[in-house]
Parts: C-alpha cells; structure tokens; sequence
C-alpha cells in the first residue's frame, strides 16, 4: 500500500489540519492510550479539534492515563479531515467495528513502530526500533512545537514503561531514558505511573496466583515451567480471565527456566502461551505447530481437544527444542 514518509511530512500535514480523529488499536495497552492521548493532548494544545477514538473505549484499569475517559468508542459523525492510526500493526487492529470506515477514510495517517506493519494508511510513519509509539509521539511532539503539559508528558511516559516492561526489554536504549529525562522535567512521575502500572493488582488476581503457583510442573531438569489455570480457579477468586496472564512472565522468570507455558481454560478450549528466555529457543516456531503464532521469545496457540493429549505433544515438541541446545 502507501509508503514511508518522514516524520517532518507528518507533522506538515497535521498543522495543516483543523478537525482529526485519532485512533489506537483495540484491547488497549499503555501504549496505545498513551499515544494517542498524548497525541490528542498535543493537537489540541496546537487549537485543532480532536476526538480519541479506541474501539474498546475506556479501560477502568488504564483510566489514570490522562484523557482515556474521554475516549469515545463509536465512529464520530461530522466533517474531520483525518484520521490517525497509533500503534496499530496492521490495518485490522483497529477493530472490527471500525475497520470499514477508517480504512476507507479519505485521508488516513500510520503512525507505529511494529516490524509487521503493512503501510496501511496513505501516509506511514513506521520505526521498528522506537521502543514504543509513543517514543514516536514524543518526536512528532517536538517536530510539531507543540506546548508540553504534565499530562501528555504522563500519557507517553506511560507507553514507554508499558511497552518497554518497565525498561526491561532490549528495545529499551539510550534514546529511551533521554526521552524519559524530558518527560520528567515536563512533569510526568516515574513514582506515580510505576505504581499505576505494577503496584494496582486485585486481591483476586494475587489469590489466583497462589493457587495457580502452588501446582506449578516443572519438567525437562527444571527448564520447563508449567501452570494451568482452569476455570474453576477463576471462580472459586472471583477473578477475571486477564488476571492470569502475569503468571507466564513469573515462571520464564524462574533462574534456570528456559521455556514457561500457561494454559487457561476458557470455556470449551484452552488457550495456550509460550514465553523463551534462550534466543536459540524459538516459541513461535513451536506455536506454528499448533496453528498459532507469535514471536520468538513470546507465542501462543488455542486448542480444542483433551488437556491429556495438549500437554503430551507440547512437551515431545518442546524437549525436541531444548534437545538442540
Ligand atoms: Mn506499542
């Protein structure tokens, strides 16, 4: 589809506008509120009239991220001139709902830093190496002159932590903490989203964790961590489905662990996610067996059948990998 342009071309056609939607993928993470909020923010401290638009709308868990709880989650009616995709790796991530009317909008802007990206907008900006989207926002921020506020500050301080895992990831580089340096002194908190982000976990999801941890299997001379988190378990905390998802980062976390696998039941199937800590392990490869997919060190599949039969061929699958190193 459409190309790479820069980042001074973006910024030159959005100062050139009056009226834009900006958009983020659904199921939002601190990213993608981030960049868009800190992008809507930023427009309008520029005079522009801007809707933040995210088919999911408002996540209660995410609602400190300033202006997520003025995010709309229907298409606005009206006259805008564009729209602005943030932190969508392909034109399907901006939800099914949307997808007609903003793949089909006239003018339609790509801002993202996924290596999978398809320049699906007819003016692209796609930077693998930023660490995260909002990385991108804090430049176009800059190209812009747009005034800085302690809110957008806080609204991409924010998709950097996220994005970067609490700059643990290898995407986290010198450039990061340099951004994040002008991020504090424009008033974001380190303090306060660190504790939005990593320190607000329900009584419920740490219950679950203890029942799921405590029948924990670790198999292949402690390199294989695994934990099934069945449907009851959920029932007997109250807990939500997403409240078992850390626990696959706290087993590849084990020193020695080189594969971690989280099974959860969800109602007829079991959803299945793979984490490698070995770069000569790759997940994905293992998930693609299964009809899934993913990254390297971070992959998932679904099954259908017996629980019995699901552990027996990951496992002959997985110690084949590890055979190899
Ligand atoms: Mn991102």
């Amino acid at each position: 589809m459409g190309k790479q342009h820069s980042l001074a071309e973006i910024a030159s056609l959005l100062r050139g506008l009056k009226r834009i939607i900006v958009l983020s993928h659904y199921n939002p993470d601190p990213d993608a509120y981030g960049s868009s909020c800190g992008l809507t923010l930023a427009l309008r401290g520029l005079g522009k009239d801007v809707v933040c638009i995210n088919e999911s709308g408002i996540l209660d868990r995410l609602l400190w991220i300033p202006g997520v709880n003025a995010v709309q989650n229907s298409f606005p009616a009206g006259d805008w001139e564009a729209v602005v995709a943030c932190d969508c790796g392909d034109g399907a991530r901006v939800g099914d709902t949307f997808k007609e009317k903003v793949l089909g909008f006239p003018l339609l802007v790509n801002i993202d830093h996924h290596a999978s990206n398809d320049f699906f907008g007819h003016y692209n900006y796609v930077k693998p190496d930023a660490c995260s989207t909002s990385e991108i926002i804090c430049d176009l921020i800059e190209e812009l002159k747009a005034p800085w506020s302690a809110d957008i500050a806080t609204c991409l301080y924010a998709g950097i932590s996220g994005d970067t895992g609490s700059f643990k990831y290898s995407s986290t580089t010198a450039k990061t903490f340099d951004m994040c340096q002008r991020l504090v002194q424009h008033g974001a908190s380190p303090v306060a989203v660190a504790q939005n982000l990593y320190a607000r976990n329900s009584l419920a999801s740490v219950k679950l964790h203890a029942e799921a941890l405590s029948s924990m299997k670790l198999q292949e001379h402690n390199r294989v961590a695994s934990i099934a988190v069945t449907a009851d378990m959920l029932a007997r905390h109250a807990a939500q489905k997403e409240d078992a998802d850390p626990l696959v980062e706290i087993a590849r976390d084990i020193d020695g662990v080189v594969v971690a696998i989280l099974f959860k039941q969800d109602a007829d199937l079991w959803r299945i996610s793979l984490r490698a800590k070995d770069a000569r392990v790759d997940v994905s490869k293992i998930a693609g067996l299964f009809g899934g997919g993913g990254h390297k060190a971070a992959a998932g599949f679904r099954w259908k059948r017996s629980f019995a039969e699901l552990e027996q061929k990951l496992m002959g699958e997985i110690s084949k990998a590890l055979g190899a190193l």
